[in-house]
């Protein structure tokens, strides 16, 4: 259902990534090219839309990174900002400002926000027991404790969330709670905070989500709330013990900060005041290039959170579903100045290849990554997303379907439609439209189809079905593919010119709503074609016609829209992925203990040891010994029996016909009742495993080594 003419703007924000490291093609599934599809819309329906985001750079999650990189929060924080930032702008996403929390106009529009619910007596105040490290002397964060899951049994839960069930936890109800600063169990000490009695807009929430949104809340949106509400909400502390992040802007709040997620949603507040302030004053630093709203006022962005008439929607990931359907909105609600969502048409995860998408496990397509390795392929990602988007239950990315996605629909339907209508152009017509003689029945039918393809669009858009809206545009291509191949012009040209025309001005037709449909979801291949038909810019409602390019209009200059990727590509890209994992995997494994250096030795000491390269020519395991081998050696001076320590990690007969390494003048030593003529070398690692040492190459028995 198209929105009623009563709205008369949009706000529309994708969730605040964390600064805190690269974010991969999942998050970009999950919550930007969505929205980025929907804002893009929006505006080509000529609606008043903005689009925020930013970086999200409080939360403890920064100073953990810190930690892990060994440097400071700041740096961590400036880094990631930009990164991600470039990364959204690079692959389309046409936010109208990229803001970021650890802005001072944040810090006051949060702390504003904060002392408004103070004020009115809505915060209540509590001293409860946290968990405190003794060792590390600091309270901990929810994140900085780790124990069992109480409900899946994973022995590393965090205190607010177990990543393997899912589950929403706190601290409290871990088991065997110890503290990842010092590895300790915590203890409980008091402490004082500050609340929001959630409880207390039961009633509300009822009525406004369960209720008035029953219809048009996804189903797991709605689900994932009513379950939250059901199990009965409890006061929730938005203030906590650390260091980094916003001060409490209370007397009595020495070492306290805002909880990250009482201030990152205002971030969207943020943001938009950033921006009328810099349209206001022309001095663009968060906003883009792009963002046009005419003559602004610096108070403009009021209209955009507080006048009931705007139409405010959250795109984000399942994660953050309650902090954007229950926890802000109470904030909201209670301030009783803002509006709250219309909707957060939230999507689950997309895994990859098999497996949960992680980077921290290194098991992901990191948007840089992508971009580095197809730096002029941003569409065919945006794409390969769109058509899988995990819009209803989790989804899965493979190397083979964006090779697929891209070969079998984006070359072969719609880029070889688009080719063939104006490379025929090019050959018949002198590359001007040709004019329409008179229709048949297959041009009546793709005239009528044409016509309905944006109002089946964006009705799947207006419901934040974006798959099927994806689906939709490409079947336009596909229509427009059979269309030519139906009708075969290039058959006709030495008989009927006429008709020849007929069909490729209707071929250019489609090929031009095709160029402006497109733009939501391939915004860069929309500006290509829209050049190649030297199209001016058009909105969504002059589409569905096919009077948009008159007969004589010259064309611009045809090139390939898509093109193939070959398997050597996607069998690089999955050996990469591969590779990526077991590095990680390597990196994260505690180094091994490595033996102290011995004292120091002469060059004198070390050539009194006669050392020989010798050749394995028989060998039995000690009876009585599960260490010994006995070894008969071909030592080039001898033939000498040495028993080695190593039956653990070679059999017998694998030693035969091996080389080896061995000191030839140890004075011999009897064990066992067999005397042992020297002395076998091999590497010991820390875990005590065992290694001969050989040349690389064969040599003859009796080298000697120096
Ligand atoms: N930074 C969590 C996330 O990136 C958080 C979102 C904030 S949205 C206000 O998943
Ligand atoms: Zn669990």
């Amino acid at each position: 259902m198209p929105d009623s003419p009563e709205i008369k703007r949009y706000t529309v924000t994708s969730a605040l990534p964390y600064a805190n490291g690269p974010k991969h093609i999942g998050h970009l599934a999950g919550a930007y090219i969505p929205a980025d599809v929907y804002v893009r819309f929006l505006r080509l329906l000529k609606k008043n839309v903005v689009f925020v985001c930013g970086s999200d750079e409080h939360g403890t999650a920064i100073p953990n990174q810190a930690l892990k990189e060994n440097t400071t929060a700041q740096q961590i924080i400036d880094k990631y900002h930009v990164l991600i930032r470039d990364c959204l702008y690079k692959l389309g996403i046409s936010f109208d400002v990229y803001h970021r929390t650890s802005e001072t106009l944040h810090h006051q529009t949060s702390q504003e926000f904060f002392l408004a619910l103070f004020n009115k007596g809505l915060l209540t105040e509590e001293t409860s027991e946290q968990y405190f490290d003794q060792e590390a002397n600091a309270f901990l964060a929810d994140r900085y404790i780790v124990g069992t899951c109480p409900r899946c049994g994973n022995p590393n839960a965090y205190g607010d969330q177990c990543e393997r069930c899912g589950s929403t936890l706190s601290p409290r109800e871990l088991i065997n709670p110890r503290s990842t600063l010092s590895g300790s169990p915590p203890v409980l000490r008091p402490t004082k905070h500050w609340f929001l009695p959630l409880q207390d807009y039961e009633p509300w929430l009822r009525e406004w989500i369960l209720k008035s949104h029953a219809d048009d809340w996804k189903t797991n949106v709605y689900g994932q709330c009513k379950s939250w509400i059901d199990a009965g909400l409890l006061p929730r502390a938005m203030t906590r013990d650390l260091d980094w992040g916003i001060k409490v802007p209370l007397p009595d709040a020495e070492g306290k900060v805002l909880y990250v997620w009482f201030d990152a949603p205002i971030g969207y507040i943020s943001a938009t005041r950033a921006l009328f302030q810099e349209l206001s004053d022309g001095k663009k630093k968060y906003s883009s290039p792009q963002s046009d709203f005419g003559k602004v006022k610096v108070d403009d962005w009021k209209k955009y959170w507080q006048d009931k008439d705007t139409k405010l929607v959250h795109f984000v990931g399942k994660d953050n579903i309650v902090f954007h359907c229950i926890i802000f909105p109470v904030m909201l609600h209670a301030s009783q100045q803002f509006i709250v969502p219309d909707n957060v048409p939230a999507n689950e995860f997309m895994n990859l290849e098999g497996d949960k998408m992680s980077t921290s496990r290194g098991w992901s397509i990191e948007m840089h990554e992508y971009i580095e390795d197809f730096p002029d392929k941003p569409d065919v990602l945006r794409y390969a997303l769109l058509t899988n988007l995990p819009e209803t239950k989790d989804s899965e990315f493979t190397w083979k379907d964006f090779q697929s996605k891209n070969n079998n629909e984006l070359v072969a339907i719609f880029g070889n439609f688009v080719n063939r209508a104006l490379v025929l152009t090019q050959n018949y017509f002198e590359n001007k439209v040709p004019p329409r003689g008179v229709l048949t029945p297959v041009d009546e039918k793709v005239v009528k189809e044409v016509k309905e393809f944006p109002g089946r669009i964006a009705a799947s858009i207006e419901a934040y079905r974006f798959r099927e809206a994806t689906a939709l545009m490409i079947d336009l291509a596909r229509t427009g593919n059979k269309y030519l191949a139906e009708t075969e012009p290039w058959k006709l040209a030495k008989t009927d010119m006429i008709r020849v025309g007929t069909i490729l001005n209707l071929a250019l037709q489609i090929s031009a709503n095709l160029a402006v449909l497109t733009e939501p979801f391939l915004p860069f291949t929309s500006r290509k074609l829209k050049s190649m038909l030297a199209l001016p810019d058009l909105g969504w409602n002059e589409t569905g016609s096919v009077d948009l390019l008159p007969a004589g209009h010259a064309l611009g200059h045809a090139s390939l829209l898509f093109e193939k990727i070959e398997d050597s590509v996607i069998e690089s890209q999955i050996k990469k992925l591969n590779i990526k994992k077991m590095e990680v995997e390597r990196a994260s494994q505690p180094p091994k203990a490595v033996k102290p250096l011995k004292p120091e030795v002469t060059i004198d000491d070390f050539s009194k040891l006669d050392i020989r390269i010798g050749k394995v020519i028989a060998a039995e395991k000690m009876e009585k010994s599960n260490k010994l081998l006995k070894l008969t050696i071909n030592s080039g001076l001898d033939t000498r029996i040495i028993l080695s320590g190593i039956a653990q990690h070679y059999t017998a007969e694998e030693m035969v016909g091996k080389q080896v390494t061995f000191i030839a003048n140890l004075a011999p030593r009897k064990m066992m009742g067999v005397e042992s003529q020297g002395m076998i070398l091999s590497a010991e690692d820390g875990d005590g495993k065992l290694k001969l040492l050989q040349p690389l190459g064969d040599v003859e028995p009796g080298s000697a080594v120096n």
